[in-house]
């Protein structure tokens, strides 16, 4: 098939697209870079060190035989959309490319604006670009379960049949989601929904848990073609910083309490199940969700889970709760349906122990460049709108989560070291 994929080189994106390729589908893609500025403006880096698109091309030509037909530019500017589905005709289009950090978009006014233009004009601009260019192509467009909130009820693939004042009806799930980014993924999707009535559009809207790794088997040992991976406070998810953290002995940071539950899914699974998404699609004004994700855990059973890893593999490795910069539930009821997938034959390949091994041992190679920016592991954006240094809480307030370290002070919480 063809597959444009918009956000190309991003860390789903170049992984979607070695694996695309290894099957043969034709790609093409786009991207402005904007992922490595952002990670530059965090004071960070990626672990792994990421090539030039010119030598990742150059890269993924030798192993493929064929070209990754890349441009350059930004979704916000809808010739430029247009002109990329003209010339490709795509039959799958997979919208990786937004602004995917949640304390990124709480940093300032700034920052929550750009998020949410840069996130709701690109979307507005494929769907039109859609409509003019390709209307049979199939939109599979990444959202996040975090649309969904934590409500304390079980979680439907979105939608739910209701009965209310006896009358029944079949509507989408309420979306509850917890910053400015999370906020663009659930007006995009009402976006979406209502393209696919109006015009008859075709998409995916994929609720996707936290994907983690290092690698999928197509990167092929070359480290030309490994795909990035983040650890700052903004573009490092809780994972990702944990397993970075245990590489160069810096205590792993569950925030408050550490009770908030997610669902976790590997890197080569998340390209699986994107490529069972592509090569299935809905039907012409179908609008359909899938929750994409494997296990659930907390954030504390996380990071014991990469203590005992991490300490199998050598490592010294300590837990230590910080308080928390976010607002959210740091204790409550998690349980999201996950069959469409699985309906549509996805079968899960490693586990998350699996994972973490392969992962930290990765890891480990780059331990220096995680040293050299480990002062970008030290969160200050708060969802206050303040910018301080977040502390590690003391074993008391640990229990009571960030009420407690609030309670007693800087008495009670030591300063990040
Ligand atoms: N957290 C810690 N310690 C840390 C970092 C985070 O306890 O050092 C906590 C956060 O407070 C939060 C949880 O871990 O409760 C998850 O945070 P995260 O940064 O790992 O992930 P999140 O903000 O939820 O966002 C990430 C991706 C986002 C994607 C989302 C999927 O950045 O692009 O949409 O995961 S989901 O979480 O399922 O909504």
């Amino acid at each position: 098939m063809r597959v444009f994929i918009a956000g190309v080189d991003g860390y789903l994106g170049w992984s979607l697209a070695l694996y695309l390729a290894a099957r043969g589908h034709e790609i093409s893609g786009c991207d402005l870079f904007l992922r490595r500025e952002w990670v530059a403006e965090m004071g960070s880096q990626s672990v792994t060190p990421i090539r030039r698109m010119t030598e990742r091309l150059e890269t993924f030509r030798d192993h493929f035989g064929t070209n990754l037909q890349f441009r350059k530019g930004d979704l916000r500017d809808y010739n430029f959309v247009l002109n990329c589905f003209r010339s490709f005709d795509p039959e799958a289009i997979v919208h990786l490319g937004e602004m995917p950090s949640a304390p990124y978009s709480m940093v300032d006014v700034n920052h929550a604006v750009f998020t949410q233009m840069n996130n709701l004009i690109g979307t507005l601009h494929i769907l039109y670009a859609m409509k003019e260019a390709c209307p049979d192509a199939h939109l599979v467009k990444l959202g996040t379960m975090g649309e969904y909130g934590t409500p304390n009820i079980d979680i439907p693939e979105g939608f739910f049949t209701i009965e209310y004042r006896e009358r029944k009806d079949t509507l989408p799930f309420p979306r509850q989601a917890g910053s400015w980014y999370h906020q663009t993924k659930v007006h995009d999707s009402h976006n979406i929904m209502f393209a696919c009535k109006i015009w008859g559009l075709r998409s995916t809207d994929i609720m996707q848990g936290v994907v983690f790794g290092t690698r999928i088997d197509e990167m092929k040992d070359d480290e030309r073609l490994v795909t990035r991976f983040d650890f700052d406070q903004c573009f490092g998810t809780a994972v990702n910083r944990y397993c970075a953290q245990a590489v160069i002995g810096h205590p792993l940071t569950p925030f408050g309490r550490g009770g908030q539950k997610r669902g976790f899914l590997p890197l080569r699974d998340s390209v699986q199940c994107l490529t069972l998404t592509i090569t299935n699609p809905p039907k012409p004004g179908e609008y359909r969700v899938f929750n994409q994700f494997e296990e659930i855990y907390s954030i504390t059973e996380l990071a014991q889970k990469v203590k005992k890893v991490g300490e199998e593999l050598g490592l010294k490795v300590n837990i230590r709760n910080l308080e928390n910069p976010r607002k959210e539930m740091e204790e409550h009821y998690y349980n999201p349906d996950h069959q469409h997938l699985p309906d549509l034959g996805y079968k899960p390949t490693h586990d998350m122990e699996q994972e973490l091994r392969i992962m930290l041992n990765d890891l480990m190679k780059y331990r220096s460049r995680i040293e050299v920016r480990k002062e970008a592991l030290n969160p200050d954006i708060r969802w206050d709108g303040t910018r301080k240094k977040v502390r590690f809480l003391s074993r008391g307030a640990e229990e009571q989560g960030s009420k407690g370290a609030e309670e007693q002070g800087s008495k009670g919480a030591e300063e990040q070291g």
